[in-house]
């Protein structure tokens, strides 16, 4: 998996915007405000939008709950495009669904946050910083590019 898939991942993950991603100083993970994102911080972003995303309140994400939570395709997307985003899409899924039920469970959503937690907290301080994370908006940008926007 690339360095730019796990960036937007975890991203995402994090509740972040990422259109607005370079103009804004952290996502809103941050909850105490010290302008890093611990683990503590990025697991419960991680469960808060695994909640958010769980439509139907099961437990469980089925790929439609799971695709409402990554970037839409633009406007003026191709059909070409939709259907690469939608492939894309799906590969992160069976990616997360570890044990291929074909459901994500919050563990399964959760745990897949921590590898990339690791690579971008570059300085391995158990926190990312500002300058980690808009290091990675470069990332997110070509992830961005990867879906189609
Ligand atoms: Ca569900
Ligand atoms: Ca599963
Ligand atoms: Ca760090």
């Amino acid at each position: 998996m690339s360095l730019s898939r796990t960036a937007l991942v975890l991203f995402v993950a994090l509740g972040g915007c990422v259109a607005t991603a370079s103009a804004a100083p952290l996502t809103s993970a941050d909850t105490n405000g010290d302008g890093a994102i611990s683990r503590d911080e990025a697991m419960q972003a991680q469960n808060d939008s695994f909640d958010r995303l769980d439509n139907d309140g099961n437990g469980q994400l089925d790929p439609d709950e799971f695709d409402a939570g990554q970037p839409s395709a633009p406007e003026d997307a191709s059909k070409a495009d939709i259907a690469r985003r939608k492939q894309v899409v799906s590969r992160w899924f069976n990616q997360i669904d570890a044990d291929d039920s074909g459901q994500v469970s919050k563990a399964e959503y959760r745990d897949a946050v921590s590898p990339y937690f690791d690579r971008l907290d570059a300085n391995h301080d158990g926190k990312i910083s500002q300058t980690e994370l808009r290091e990675s908006f470069q990332e997110v940008d070509e992830a961005q590019a990867e879906l189609g926007g």
